[in-house]
């Protein structure tokens, strides 16, 4: 006898499984520290279910899919929600064995990242046009219970053995729990340069450049990068959404002095780190004080590449976080909404 749970409860099931990896898939990016690993392991988790999911989906719809007759743009809808939910499923399952290649400028983890961009809308589109909700009779009874109770089981076992194979295997022996492979453990600038969306400006003019701290704050400070404060310095990872990180040594001047120069205002609650180029970023006041201003890595002045003459050190943060070539430091009394856009806009827009 063929295994074959009511269809409803399947696509129901498949739309929280869906609901799960898109949810902990942003989750990532927030995942900074290892408390936070449980966002990884449910992402995974949630991504064999789906897998289980999808082959009574498929074994279900092939015949109307195979039947040339049938197919309308719906069907289409259908078949490229499918096709893209199966990428996402094995450039994740790669990825996180440990494999790597690179199209283009993209690796395994940028396109598992854009193709479940993709698949949100194509999937609400299908759904606007296919979804039954799961009736009484098909969750009711003690089979539907043990059903759930073996895929969740399974899956939590199978993101288990992943990580022992892995382990076995040896394919990733630098991961860390965001599954970031380590990239130039050398100290110093040779690690990787990346920018979150072509953000790439004319080195900046050590000589001319100011610090300016500003905003909510009782007075508006100024340095040039010889009257800077320095001394401070940190141990921290960078650890970049698209799979690697590096562990440096990071030299420079916590935030927390440069806030107490300028003297915040009551109200202030949030800091915005801001670059030339418009990209920027806030962290809560307490944590903003704790971060490092960096100009030096490894014992160099950070390169062009690295964000000189200063960037954010945010430790525990994921890298799109670790604003470079910082020129502002904005106290803020509400939170930045529109850091939301400028990280995908500044390196088109310039930021003035
Ligand atoms: N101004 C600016 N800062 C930025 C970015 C950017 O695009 N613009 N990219 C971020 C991202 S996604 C990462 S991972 C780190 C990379 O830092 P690195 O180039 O020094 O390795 O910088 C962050 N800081
Ligand atoms: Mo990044």
């Amino acid at each position: 006898m063929r295994l074959a749970p009511p269809p409803r409860l399947v696509d129901g099931a498949i739309l929280a499984a869906v609901a799960t990896v898109a949810a902990t898939g942003l989750g990532t990016a927030f995942a900074g520290v290892p408390a936070a690993a449980w966002v990884f392991d449910l992402h995974g988790v949630a991504g064999f279910a789906l897998a289980v999911l999808l082959v009574f989906k498929f074994r279900r719809v092939a015949p109307r899919v195979g039947n040339a007759a049938a197919w309308n743009r719906t069907v289409a809808v259908s078949v490229a929600t499918a096709l893209i939910a199966v990428a996402g499923l094995a450039t994740g399952v790669f990825w996180s064995l440990g494999g790597s290649f690179t199209v283009l400028a993209w690796n395994a983890m940028n396109l598992h990242v854009f193709v479940g961009l993709a698949l949100v809308p194509l999937l609400a589109v299908h759904l606007l046009a296919r979804w039954r909700p799961p009736r009484r009779v098909d969750v009711e009874g003690r089979r539907t219970a043990l059903q759930a109770a073996a895929l969740v089981g399974g899956s939590i076992l199978a993101w288990r053995l992943r990580g022992a194979l892995v382990a076995l295997l040896g394919t990733a022996p630098s991961r860390r729990f965001t599954g970031s492979r380590e990239a130039g453990a050398a100290p110093g600038n040779t690690f990787p340069s990346t920018s979150w969306v072509a953000d790439d400006p004319d080195p900046i003019d050590p000589d001319g450049w100011r610090l300016t701290v500003r905003g909510a704050v009782e007075r508006e400070r100024s340095w040039s990068l010889g009257a800077l404060p320095a001394g401070d310095g940190e141990r921290a990872t960078l650890d970049c959404t698209s799979g690697w990180y590096t562990t440096q040594d990071w030299r420079g001047v916590r935030v927390g002095r440069l806030l107490d120069a300028a003297d915040p205002a009551d109200g202030a609650r949030w800091v915005s780190f801001r670059s030339v180029t418009g990209y920027r970023f806030s962290l809560p006041l307490g944590e903003a004080r704790r971060a490092l201003l960096a100009t030096h890595v490894g014992d160099e002045p950070l390169s062009h590449g690295h964000g000189s003459p200063a960037r954010l050190v945010a430790p525990g943060r994921r890298g799109f976080q670790w604003v470079k070539w910082v020129e502002a430091v904005e106290v803020r009394e509400t939170p930045d909404y529109g850091q939301w856009i400028a990280i995908f806009t500044s390196g088109f827009t310039r930021g003035r």
